[in-house]
């Protein structure tokens, strides 16, 4: 796979990266995307399942959904788009990798700064006493999973949920803050694998873009990002991202300092 020189001197002399990764890096893995046309919405409609509104009128139907989606994350692997980000952190200086999805696939392909924009399907919560939850500590058997925190010798009976951002809910503050800044002060921005429909993770490659960050996307298909973008790389973030890492690996000594 052919780089532009542009883009090679850019990364070369670049110190502060960040990747923005949505539902098309996880799609090699396995997981279906959201609007592609197989994509998870195309059988169900967001407002449907991924509200609190949803959630409050029928926790069964998108509890099942999520034990649907659970079970598919669990049974797959990270992918080589995942391994070559992890890779590339150890390549700069400074390297934030913000992720739309909640499969936690980054963090087992190795990267060590993630951060989640939109939660992650391996933690709930209890919306009573807020105690935290692994996967295997709730099942669904008799509908939603109820809290069984004792306080004063009373079952807490909370109603237990998936630890994720639905829409028409407030992303997590820090997780947002944090990404933000570091989209401010990016030299190179990376949009991989998302529609850059869903708002505010959609702003953060124009942040970064209006702070003179070098934009770049890789996509399957163009976006609406793409005519804003300096160079957009067409291809599976699987085949792009890795022929990018073995690209950069040569010129790159130690992070932050070039050959
Ligand atoms: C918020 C977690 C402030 C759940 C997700 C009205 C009322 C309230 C809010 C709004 C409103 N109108 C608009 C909004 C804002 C709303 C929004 O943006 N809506 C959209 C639909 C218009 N946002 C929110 O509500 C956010 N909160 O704004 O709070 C607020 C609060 C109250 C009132 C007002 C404002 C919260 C949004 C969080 C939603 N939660 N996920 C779950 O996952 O179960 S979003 C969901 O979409 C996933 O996280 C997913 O990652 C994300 C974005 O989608 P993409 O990742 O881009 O995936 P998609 O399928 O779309 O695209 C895949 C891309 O990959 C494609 O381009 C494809 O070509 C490409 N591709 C495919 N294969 C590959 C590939 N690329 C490379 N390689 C491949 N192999
Ligand atoms: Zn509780």
């Amino acid at each position: 796979m052919k780089f532009s020189n542009r883009l090679m001197e850019r990364l070369i002399e670049a110190r502060r990266i960040v990747a923005l990764t949505g539902a098309g890096v996880s799609a090699e893995s396995g997981v279906p995307t959201f609007r592609g046309n197989d994509g998870i919405w195309s059988r169900f409609k967001p407002e449907e399942l991924a509200t609190v509104d949803a959630f409050m009128k029928n926790p069964q139907l998108v509890w099942e959904w999520y034990a649907h989606r659970k079970k598919i994350i669990a049974s797959i692997q990270p992918n080589a788009g995942h391994v070559a980000l992890a890779r590339m952190e150890e390549m700069f200086e400074q390297f934030v990798l913000v992720t739309q999805n909640i499969d936690n696939l980054h963090r087992r392909a190795g990267s060590k700064t993630v951060l989640e924009l939109h939660g992650n399907i391996e933690r709930n919560y209890c919306m009573k006493c807020g105690s935290i939850f692994a996967n295997d500590e709730v099942t669904i058997q008799a509908g939603a999973p109820r809290c069984e925190k004792k306080y004063e010798g009373l079952s807490c009976d909370g109603l237990v949920r998936p630890d994720v951002a639905w829409f028409g809910e407030l992303i997590p503050e820090d997780q947002w803050k944090q990404s933000a800044r570091a989209a401010e002060s990016a030299d190179v921005f990376l949009s991989i694998g998302t529609s850059g429909v869903v708002y505010p993770a959609a702003s953060l490659p124009l942040i970064a873009k209006r702070s003179g960050a070098y934009l770049v996307e890789v996509n399957t298909e163009r976006t609406a990002l793409s005519d804003l973008a300096d160079e957009f790389l067409e291809g599976a973030s699987g085949v792009v991202l890795p022929a990018l890492c073995d690209r950069l690996k040569g010129t790159i000594r130690s992070p932050g300092t070039i050959v």
